[in-house]
Formats: C-alpha cells, structure tokens, sequence
C-alpha cells in the first residue's frame, strides 16, 4: 500500500515501511523503519521536507524532475529521469542489516567519501567510515586504511550524461563497497541506526554538489586574512621561541598571517590554561603579535584533565557532563594530559558551557581554535578512540551510545567552538579548524587531513584527498604543508608548498623531534622558491576568497576535479594529479623528487601557460617542464581573475586588485569585496563588480559594472593578456597607449573596453 504523506509517501512493505520523504524535486530521501516512523535525522541534514508537486499511480511516483518506481513487496526502488533514463536500481533491501545493495549501471566513476587516502576515482574499491585518530594506529597513512578522521558517508555515481549522489544519514560506522566485491553491485550499510539516504540527482556534477550542500549546508564565509600563509608547530615551546618565529618571517620577507601554538602552550595540558612560565604575559605577546600582522590560533583538544581543582574539571564534574561508562560512571580514557574525561557535546548545555570556555582566551587576543583529537581519540583503547560501549545523554535526556554519537562527536565539537566563540564575538567571523567530521561539519569549521608524513607519496596523495573532499562539500581544507611526521627536506618543502598555495587552508605543520620546517630551514634557495610561492598565494588571496564565497553560496568547492567542469571528457574521470583552482586555473602539481618535467592534461579549449603566457589547445597531454622554482600552472582563454598586490598580511597595505582578462574565449566575472572579517556583508555590506568579456570575430569587448555598491572599492587595474600586437585598445571611445604590462588603470568603475583585433 503507498499512503501519502505531508512531504512524501509511506509504503509498507513485507518487511517493514518505507516513506520517501522530498526535499526538492530532485533531492529525495528513502527512510526505511520496522514501524512506519521516519527516523531522527543526524545533524548532518540543515534543511526541512518540501512540498513539492507529486504524484502517484499504482506504484509509480512522480516528481517534475525524477520517476520513482517502487517494488511493494521487497521495498525496492528503481529511480529513472524525466526521460525515462535509469539512475539507480536496488537489487536488495535489507532491513535488519541496514544494508542495501543498487546496481552499478553505467557509472563510469564514484567520487566522494570525503577524506580517503587512494585514487580519486573509488570506483571498485571499498571503506568504512569511523572516525579514528589514524597515527595511532597506523604510523603512516596509506590506501589499506579505511577509517580516516571524518566520515562523510555521501558518493557520486558519474558520466558523461547522468549523475547522482547518495547521502546515508546514518552516523554509526558505516561502510561502501563500490564494485569491488562484485563489478556491477554496489552496497552499503550501517553497524546500527536506520536505513535512511537521500538520493539527489542532476545530470551535471557540479549541480549535484550543489543540492547535497544544499541539503548539508554550505561553509560559512570565512576571514580573508586566515586564508593567508599559516605557520605551525608541535610545538613553539615558548614565548622567545613563537617570537623569533613571528620576527624571522618578517624579516625574511615571508607573507603570513596566521601563527599556532599546539598543545604545549598549555599548563600541564589542560585545555583552557596558558603555561604562564614559558609563555609569560600570554596577552602581552599576542597584541605584540598582533601589532605585526599576525592572528594567534591555539589547539584545543576535547579530553579533560582529571584534576581535582582544576576548574574546567570540576565544572564539568558538577553539572554532569561528561561521557558516561556503561555502568554510569563517567568514562575515564587517556590523552595528552594524562587521565582525561570528555565532554557530552551531545547535549546544548554542554555545548554551551564548552562555548564559553573560550571566553578568557579570546579577551587574551586570540583569533582562532584548532580541534585536534575529537574522534574522540583516546589512548588506552585499541582502537584508539573512546570505546564504542560508553554512553551520551541527549536534550532529552535519552541515552545514545557511542556506536551512534561516535562519528559526529568532532562535529558537535565545532558546533560548540563556533557558536560559543561566535557568542563571545558575535561580528568577527570564527576560524575554527578541525581533524574529525562528519557530512555538514562544513558549515562550523574548516578542515585539515591530519597527520600525512613527510615523503612524496602524501604530497600526490593530497590531491585526491582535496578533490573528494570538495566533492563532499567541503571547500575550506588543507593538509600539513611539508608533510607531519618525520623529517621533510628541502626539495619536498618546495613542491609541497607550490601545491598549499593553492589550497584554501595553507599551514605548514610538523611533528614533534622532527626537524624544523620553517621555509628558511633548508638554504637559501627553498627560502627563495617557498618565498615566492607564498607570496603568489597573496596575489591570489582575492581571487580565493571570492572562491569562498562561492562555496558559502552555493557550495562550490575551490578545489574541483577536471571532471567538474569538463564532464563530457572521460578523460578527466581518473585524473588523479591536477586539479582546477576555481573554473578557470589549471594547477599541476610536481609531487616526485628530482622531477622536471611532468605530462599535463589540458581539457578542451584554449589555455595559456601562466608564466609564459603561451597558448596551448587542449584536448590532449602535452609535456610541460617544471624547474624547481616553478610549477605548471594554465588560464583557460576566456578567464577573468582578480589578483592583488602583495603583502606581509592582509591589510598591511592598501589594496590593490588587478583585473587579469585573458583573451579568446567570451567571459564573465563577479568581483566580491566587503571588510573581510565582520558579518556586515549579511546586511547588504559588499560590493559586487560585474566583468564581462565579449570575443568575436574582429573585437573584443570588456565591459564592467558595479551591480551592488556596498563596500569600499581599492584601486583597480585591468589588464589583457594575450592580445596580440597590433590590436588597438579603445577606452570609452578613446585609444589607449598600453604600458609594457598591458595594463588599464580602471578606477572610473563603469568601463567600456574595446580591443580591435
Ligand atoms: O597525538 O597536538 O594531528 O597536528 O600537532 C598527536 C599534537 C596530537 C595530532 C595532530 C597534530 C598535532 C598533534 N596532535
């Protein structure tokens, strides 16, 4: 029998219900139970049901966008497309289980499952998602390890012309078996919970990304400034230490913004404390800091002391909030300092007291918390992480197990962090970076992929990492630049720092006893190569932050596959080493020592070498040589890209942004600008200037307008690369003499530029 409902309808099958539930015409959940109720959602999910137009006829439902088939007995549905296309077909519903198994159709890739180590194409490959402090367990990473530090349980089936995303709201240990057991069988399941995912279908990828951040949500708009050069280290030990750091970078000419201090800044490792000795006059030191452009982020790990005296201890002590044993005692593990408990971040109280804890440490001038460990990692278990047998309590008062709280135990974490930090704040845009996730953690916190090592193979194998991420909805990551554990050296430092400046979060990070890995460590000539990939990264800080505010918008990532916009190319499908920057940057990375020279594929259309500015035809691999000083990087014709002067750190100087047409191709830009720290964009606080090229035959057309004048606007160049040498320039109906750079001044804002070729 199929039953409508308020947002969907409600089947019974022989084994239980099915209710498909509509969150837009295109986005639909299938939650499956034993007694007909739709189950709780996790919080992954940031929107509600819609009503959408519907209807049904015998076993058949309709939506404008999609055509459900619906197999009573078994439960089983087959999706198809207003075509007539077949999506997605069951082959088993399996109830008591949790598992189901669909038919590998004519996916040509998987993509997705956020952070996994391997090749970006998962298809034929299968994995887990429980979120585990990885080094603990396996000293380096590598592609036999399933469970990273997010479980981000969301594919995308691709091809040419179809595509979907299943999202599985199931917080439990899940797992995906994407054809590896059986070609055509695709299966996933859960250890607990419900069956209960959503199917979101469009036959272009980059749609569908944008529906599943629709339905998980979308980052936040970050600061501009913490998308600058970050340094890091476990640990600067001390306050000389953090100085002679935050001195030598100015002094070396080194763009930074951002400076971190890992656990030892604490007292005795108790989170919330400064270690008054080696860190004296904490408060004094970040506004010196602050005073030469630096912003101060401080780890912050989950596990408690246990102290008698020590006031975060006992506060939590005495209100309850801890993660409870299966015998209702508080559950006692083992971190950094020693004996620790956990916070229930499950409950709102817990959030809330845990929020402000960061009360005292931001009136020290601190500007961002760093979230290490919440897997919760814990280090008397074998797992490493706080034994699935323990217990929460929700606002209800109910308890859940671990088993179910496990794997959003990071995210509820962030959500805590960036709510109570945004209490304290409540118009300066929290950074909050953390190690475990779970689908949605996008909107609280940016992201890095934990502990890499410092040899080649993490280097490549962040790329992939990136791409999936970006696919999972997540736009602001970064891995530990120069890689974590064990010593780097000065050629991998160089590659790797060529690829970070173009990650949205840019952090240099090293282990404990490794050797240092400042870009002045290795000699003069990574100081030189590091240097100037830093400084580029400034040039691209606008560029990037109007990627940002892309993926706050519509949940675009900034890293994207080729596929991503170039789906109709199989080509892209299982290119694992070169990724876009935004639509229209092209970056290849060298991730081999001794390299020089690397093939690169160019998808179809005209592409300009970066440096050189020579034109290449895509369509094809060409073979593109890489000194050590620099790395390929190609502008698709037709791009319009914002870069800004450099810098020591945003807002050291006067902005000024040059507007970089590249010609041949017809193109279109929205230059993004508002205060870059504050939430007054949200009231109306921005400026957004419209570029728009137009290439034909004979001329070109470059044409600017200001469509909200919010904000203040900097100085503006525009400049024209590729023109050719006897084209003219025409300004508002004035011929220009060009500079040797081809550069406009462009501060009358409503431009009219036209190019006789
Ligand atoms: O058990 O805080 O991934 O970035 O430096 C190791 C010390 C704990 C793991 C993090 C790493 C950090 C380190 N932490």
């Amino acid at each position: 029998m199929i039953k409508k409902t308020e947002f969907g309808y409600k089947i019974e099958g022989e084994k239980g219900f099915l209710n498909i539930i509509f969150y837009d015409n295109n986005i639909v959940r299938f939650a499956y139970s034993n007694d007909g109720e739709i189950p709780v959602s996790t919080p992954a999910i940031a929107v509600e049901p819609k009503d959408i137009e519907c209807s049904q006829e015998g076993n058949i439902i309709k939506t404008k966008s999609l055509i459900i088939e619906i197999d009573k007995k078994n439960l089983q549905v087959s999706i198809f497309n207003k075509n007539g296309e077949l999506l997605n077909r069951d082959i088993s519903v399996d109830l008591e289980k949790c598992e189901i198994e669909k038919e590998i159709i004519w996916e040509k890739g998987f993509y997705g499952l956020g952070e996994k180590y391997g090749w970006l194409n998962k298809k034929g490959t299968e994995t887990s998602n429980w979120n585990t402090d990885v080094m603990g367990i396996f000293p380096v990473h590598n592609a036999t390890i399933k469970n990273y530090h997010t479980s981000i349980p969301f594919y995308i089936g691709l091809s040419k012309k179809l595509c979907y995303g299943i999202y599985f709201d199931n917080s439990f240990r899940t797992y995906f078996d994407l054809g590896k057991t059986k070609d055509n069988v695709l299966k996933f399941g859960a250890d607990g919970g419900y069956l209960d995912y959503y199917f979101i279908y469009d036959d272009k990828v980059s749609e569908v990304v944008k529906a599943y951040t629709y339905l998980t949500g979308r980052m936040p708009l970050p600061r501009k400034d913490f998308l600058g050069y970050q340094q890091c280290r476990w640990s600067y030990e001390n306050r000389e230490e953090l100085m002679e750091i935050a001195k030598r970078m100015r002094a070396e000419n080194i763009p930074c913004d951002v400076l971190y201090l890992d656990i030892d800044y604490m007292k005795d490792y108790k989170v919330f404390t400064v270690d008054s000795d080696k860190f004296y006059e904490f408060k004094d030191m970040v506004s010196k800091l602050k005073g030469m452009g630096f912003k101060l982020v401080v780890i912050i790990d989950p596990g408690v002391k246990v102290e008698d005296g020590y006031w975060v201890y006992e506060q939590g002590k005495e209100n309850d909030f801890y993660i409870k044993d299966k015998n209702g005692e508080v559950y006692i593990g083992e971190v950094w300092p020693g004996k620790a408990v956990f916070p229930d971040f499950l409950r709102e109280k817990v959030r809330k007291w845990w929020g402000e804890l960061h009360l005292r440490l931001i009136g020290d001038g601190v500007e961002g918390f760093w979230n290490d460990m919440n897997e919760p990692a814990d280090f008397t278990t074998e797992s490493k992480v706080v034994p699935e047998d323990t217990v929460h309590f929700n606002d209800q008062g109910e308890e859940k197990s671990h088993a179910e709280i496990h794997n959003l135990y990071g995210m509820l974490e962030a959500i805590a962090t960036y709510e109570g930090v945004k209490r304290i704040k409540p118009n300066v845009r929290p950074f909050i970076l953390t190690r475990a996730a779970f689908a949605g953690t996008q909107r609280y916190a940016a992201l890095w992929t934990g502990d890499n090592t410092s040899i080649w193979e993490h280097l490549e194998a962040s790329m992939p990492m990136f791409m999936n991420l970006g696919l999972s909805g997540y736009s602001f990551i970064g891995a530990d630049v120069g890689g974590f554990i064990g010593d780097g050296n000065g050629e991998l430092l160089t590659r790797w720092t060529q690829l970070g400046a173009f990650t949205p979060l840019f952090r240099n990070h090293s282990v404990k006893g490794s050797i240092n890995q400042e870009p002045w460590c290795f000699g003069e000539e990574v100081l030189e190569n590091t240097r100037k990939f830093i400084k580029i990264r400034y040039n691209f800080i606008t560029y990037l932050y109007n990627l940002m505010r892309e993926s706050s918008i519509n949940g675009h990532p900034a890293i994207r596959p080729l596929f991503y916009h170039y789906q109709d190319d199989e080509e892209t499908y299982n290119i694992n080493d070169q990724f876009l920057f935004g639509e229209n940057i092209l970056i290849c990375p060298i991730t081999r020592p001794y390299t020089r020279v690397r093939m690169v594929y160019l998808p179809k259309g005209i592409w300009y070498d970066y440096w050189t500015l020579e034109r290449f035809e895509g369509g094809r691999y060409i073979i593109k040589e890489a000194p050590i000083d620099s790395m390929p990087i190609f502008i698709k014709a037709g791009a319009i890209i914002p870069t800004d002067n450099v810098m020591q750190y945003i807002g050291e100087k006067e902005q000024e942004i040059t507007i970089n047409c590249y010609l041949g191709q017809d193109g279109e830009y929205t230059l993004y600008l508002d205060d870059g720290i504050s939430f007054d964009y949200e009231k109306g606080k921005y400026t957004e200037i419209k570029f728009i090229m137009k290439d034909s035959e004979k001329e070109v057309s470059i044409t600017s307008e200001v469509i909200k004048d919010g904000y203040k606007i900097p100085k503006m160049k525009l400049k024209i690369l590729g023109l050719d040498e006897n084209s003219k320039v025409i300004m508002n109906g004035e011929e220009l003499k060009l500079d040797n750079e081809n550069t406009i001044d462009i501060d009358k804002l409503n431009i009219d530029i036209k190019i006789i070729k």
